[in-house]
Formats: structure tokens, C-alpha cells, sequence
């Protein structure tokens, strides 16, 4: 049984080196140490041996099989390395091959120009104020002059929420302008002020290729001691020079708005024509763009400010109508659909 034993380490350790896979040296080692395995048979038989004989085989039985099985794990580790080494060589990256180009989205054209319209109030001393989107009755109306039965209410149709009204501040509203912003800040900072305010407004209007039910807006407001027409002259003459890159010239006419006195509607020379008349401006040379005027004392009443000291102008314009001007596009649709056709192309 010694020899045999001998001969079975022997055998196997020569096999061991020559398995060419990791499943033939799992084969194997079932072949040798499994249940049925050649080594387990032949212990099988110790019990048949003589008591002097049994603790010397039995001993030897267990270094053979405890011989194998270190032999079997060592050449398990190699196949093991051989594999990893496989998996690295297959799996490395290639730092120098070019990448996947990644999907840049840009700038959407109407926040271009509202960029371009804050930096160029910014240089003019104007700091760029926010206000809510949902807004109350009182700030939306009452405080700019707008009293519930006046009939300048019916200017801005209106979007309500349907919710119980506030005591003083009256229904939720999606604000129609951005001029409440103008009494947020007058409580907020008092006097002086110089502020735009760009924004999303809304109205309850049926939409065509100028309107749009949801639209933006940009609201100035300067407030200061000794303020005129001739400053909100001065600041809009240099706004949309800057803005279209050519020297435009400004016109007020009379306007009615509630929240200033005098009211006025702005209008700039035609960029197409230097003011001569063409289609663009309807043979005018004038292009209309916006309402403005002296700020109401009612209003800076309102915001807490001494009209007595103080006075000043504030102005609306329609930023999305301003980038249609910009970019000569003729549906506002176009602006707020989200068609990546159309946005691509600025
Ligand atoms: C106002 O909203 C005033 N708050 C502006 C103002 C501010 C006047 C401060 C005086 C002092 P108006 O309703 O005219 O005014 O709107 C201002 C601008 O918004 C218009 O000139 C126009 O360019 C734009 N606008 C008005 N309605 C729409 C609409 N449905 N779709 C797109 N633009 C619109």
C-alpha cells in the first residue's frame, strides 16, 4: 500500500503539471481526492491492515493527501494569475483613443439677450432684480395704481388661482407685468434705486405671431432725487444703441399707464431704414417699444418713499418682442414651443 500510495503521489504531481486548464485540474482533483476519488479508495483499505501497520500508512495517507492538495491549490493560483493577467490585457483603456463627443445643449435666444440687456444695464449702475411669477392682487394692481373696479384692469387679462383671498393682499394671480417688482424693492431697499427687472409674465390672451399667453418682460426703475424724462432719455438711447450696434434715436409719445404721470410710449428709430420709412416700421421710421413715464406718487407712496423727496421713471418692454426685433423672427410661437429646429439655429 506505501508504493501504491507513493506511486498515486508521484502520478498525480506529474498530471498536476501537465493540466492545461483550471477545468481539467478541477477534473482531476475529483479524480484523485473526490468521494470516489483514486486516494479515498485506497484508504478505504486501511482498515483491512494490521494494527502495527495502520498508524504508519494512515500517517502517510494524510501527508500524500495533504501533499496533493497543495499541490492542486499552487497550480489553482496559476491558472488564476494566468486569468487575471488574460482579463487585464483585454480590459485596458486606450487613453489616446479620441472619446465619445458629448451633447453640448446652448444658450436659449431669449436668455441671450436678457444677458445682453443685464450687462448693459449693469454698466449703466442698474442692479438686476427677481420677483414672484405668482403674485398678489395688491402687488400685481392695487399698489401700482390699479384700484379692483378701475377699468385699467381690463388692460391685462388675467390668470387667478383658485384659492381663498387673502384679507389684504386679495387673490393669487400669475402677475401680467413685471411692475410689481418695482414696489417689492421700494419696501425692500427704499430710495435710491436703480433697477431692471427681467421676468415671465402672463395674460389670459388668445395667442397670434405677436402674443403669446406667456411672455417675458424686462421692467426698469430709477429713483432718485432730481430725476427727469431726459435721464430715462439718456439711459434708453445708450440700452438699445449698445444692444443693435448703431446710434438709435428715442421718441415718447403720450401714454396711459395708471402707475405713472405722465405716461408715455417709447418708440426707437428703425434700424432697417435710419428712420426714413421702410416695410419694417410701416413707413414711419419709428419702431413702438414700450410704456414708461414718471413713477405715480401713489405708487412711491406705496412702496414707502417720500415723493416729496424723491422722484423717478420706470419703463416695461417686451424682452421676447425684443428678440424677434433682434433676430428678425416672425412668430413669437417660435419662442416658447421648445422646437430644437428652431432654437438650434441661434
Ligand atoms: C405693461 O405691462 C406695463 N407694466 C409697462 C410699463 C412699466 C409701463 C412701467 C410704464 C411703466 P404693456 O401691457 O404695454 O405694459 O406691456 C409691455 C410690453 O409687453 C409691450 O410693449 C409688449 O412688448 C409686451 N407684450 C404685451 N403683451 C404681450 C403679449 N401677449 N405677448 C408678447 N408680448 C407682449
Amino acid at each position: 500500500m506505501e508504493q501504491q500510495l507513493a506511486k498515486l503521489q508521484t502520478n498525480t504531481i506529474a498530471a498536476i503539471g501537465k493540466t492545461k486548464t483550471i477545468n481539467d485540474l478541477k477534473d482531476l482533483e475529483v479524480n484523485i481526492l473526490g468521494r470516489k476519488g483514486k486516494l479515498t479508495e485506497i484508504l478505504k483499505g486501511v482498515k483491512d491492515l494490521t494494527a502495527e501497520q495502520k498508524p504508519t500508512i494512515g500517517k502517510l495517507a494524510n501527508e500524500i493527501k495533504t501533499t496533493l492538495e497543495n499541490e492542486f491549490e499552487q497550480k489553482a493560483k496559476k491558472f488564476k494569475l494566468i486569468e487575471l493577467e488574460k482579463q487585464l490585457l483585454e480590459e485596458k483603456i486606450d487613453v489616446t483613443e479620441p472619446g465619445i463627443k458629448a451633447a453640448f445643449g446652448h444658450v436659449h435666444p431669449l436668455s441671450q439677450v436678457q444677458k445682453e440687456v443685464e450687462d448693459i444695464f449693469n454698466s449703466m449702475g442698474f442692479s438686476v432684480m427677481d420677483g414672484p411669477e405668482v403674485e398678489s392682487e395688491y402687488y400685481n394692481f392695487e399698489s401700482l395704481n390699479i384700484p379692483a373696479d378701475h377699468p385699467a384692469r381690463d388692460m391685462q387679462d388675467t390668470f387667478f388661482i383658485k384659492q381663498a383671498p387673502h384679507k389684504e393682499h386679495g387673490h393669487l394671480v400669475l402677475r401680467t407685468h413685471t411692475s410689481p417688482v418695482q414696489i417689492r424693492t421700494m419696501e425692500a431697499s427704499g430710495a435710491p434705486l436703480r433697477i431692471i427687472v427681467p421676468g415671465r409674465v402672463f395674460r389670459y390672451e388668445a395667442t397670434d405671431a405677436t402674443h403669446d399667453a406667456t411672455f417675458d418682460q424686462v421692467e426698469g426703475l430709477m429713483i432718485d432725487k432730481d430725476i427727469s424724462l431726459s435721464h430715462l432719455k439718456g439711459v434708453l438711447t445708450e440700452f438699445l444703441s449698445r444692444l443693435f450696434d448703431y446710434q438709435v434715436k428715442i421718441r415718447f409719445r403720450p401714454g396711459y399707464f395708471p402707475f405713472v404721470e405722465p405716461g408715455l410710449e417709447v418708440d426707437f428709430s428703425c434700424r432697417f431704414c435710419a428712420g426714413s420709412g421702410c416695410r419694417v416700421c410701416k413707413k414711419t421710421g419709428w419702431i413702438e417699444f414700450m410704456g414708461a413715464g414718471m413713477v405715480h406718487p401713489n405708487v412711491l407712496k406705496a412702496g414707502g418713499i417720500d415723493s416729496e423727496k424723491y422722484q423717478g421713471w420706470a419703463f416695461g418692454f417686451g424682452l421676447t418682442r425684443l428678440v424677434m426685433m433682434r433676430y428678425n423672427i416672425n412668430d413669437i410661437r417660435h419662442l416658447y414651443n421648445g422646437d430644437l429646429r428652431f432654437i438650434k439655429q441661434f
